[in-house]
């Protein structure tokens, strides 16, 4: 594997959970993979499950992580190209990218879509020069529009608790204070579509996730009926993708705490389980009732991170 963007980078999904089983089972069984390699871990953006998952994953297989936080540690760091660097970004990504990559085997990559420029974030723009100019393997480890190894890690989770052969999952909309990127929504809508369960997706008007991944997924627009017979709730706010109407990029169009979920919508669901990827705003995207319930998996999913990644960089190293 050359890189970890979409699900189509992991290939055989009924393979890749299997291997996730074993690698959970036996983490340490490969660590001779990663003797004598290095992965850089590059953050622009605040981490805490991914930073700490992927150094997890990297040292269970016997490889040695350098974690960098751009701005803090290093320089900051100029993206665009062309521009005149007059301001306060001392150093450009086309420098930085082949020095980082001459000190490593693999890079994985946090770098928040920027919700202004639509253009420059659905083309991945920081991304596409990490692989351009870097020369190494390249992991998302959420980046503009994917956040694959939540995705992976979500599935695996899914896998795991699902009572039925095909379980009915919902991604639901929730508000949020701020205006958050669309990675996680549509790295899960990708991975769900890939899957063998019944995908529904439910929002306000105007939140409709990019065609290139939602793609056929069920779009119901009222909550409650979305939930009937859930299995799995899977909570999570995400700013205006822009689809429709490309000028509210990045913009927040509701506020509505009706979609907060609660014991309400909980109640017209199959007893179903409640998701989402963390870090999560109590009594904003869910009552704490539901997230303090039996039935919440936040904390089994996000120890799931560490197997999602250790079975990334595992493939990547065994195809070095
Ligand atoms: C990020 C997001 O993409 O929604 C990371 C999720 C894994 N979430 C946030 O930035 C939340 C920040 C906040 O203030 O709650």
């Amino acid at each position: 594997m050359k890189s970890f963007f979409h699900v189509s980078d992991i290939g055989d999904l009924g393979a890749a959970l299997e291997e996730a089983k074993q690698v959970k089972a036996t983490p340490f069984a490969w660590k001779h993979l990663g003797q004598d390699k290095t992965i850089m871990l590059v953050f622009f953006n605040s981490s805490l499950r991914t930073r700490l998952s992927s150094q997890k994953a990297a040292l269970n297989l016997g490889m040695n992580p350098i974690v960098l936080n751009i701005g803090q540690d290093s320089w900051k760091l100029e993206t665009e190209m062309g521009v005149v660097m007059d301001g306060d970004k001392s150093e450009h990504l086309r420098e930085a990218i082949p020095v980082m990559t001459s000190y490593c085997d693999l890079i994985g990559i946090r770098s928040f879509a920027g919700l202004k420029d639509r253009e420059f974030d659905y083309q991945e723009t920081v991304l596409r020069q990490f692989i351009e100019y870097g020369g190494k393997p390249v992991i998302s480890l959420e980046s503009a529009t994917v956040h694959p190894c939540q995705a992976f890690a979500d599935l695996i989770t899914i896998e795991e608790y699902k009572e039925k052969k095909r379980p009915k999952v919902v991604l639901t909309w929730a508000p949020h204070p701020r205006a958050l990127p669309q990675a996680v929504p549509n790295s899960f809508a990708e991975w769900m579509n890939a899957a063998e369960v019944d995908f529904v997706i439910t929002h306000p008007h105007g939140y409709e996730l990019d065609p290139l991944f939602a793609g056929p997924a069920r779009v119901e627009y009222d909550q409650m009926k979305a939930l009937e017979g859930a299995d799995f709730v899977y909570a999570k706010n995400w700013s205006c993708p822009g689809v429709t109407d490309p000028s509210r990029y990045g913009q927040i169009l509701s506020t509505d705490m009706g979609w907060t979920v609660d014991a309400r919508h909980m109640a017209v669901t199959d007893h179903a389980f409640f998701m989402h990827c963390l870090p999560v705003r109590r009594n904003m995207i869910v009552s704490d009732d539901v997230i303090d319930s039996p039935r919440s998996l936040v904390i089994p999913e996000a120890a799931n991170r560490a197997v999602s990644a250790q079975v990334v960089m595992k493939r990547m190293l065994e195809s070095l």
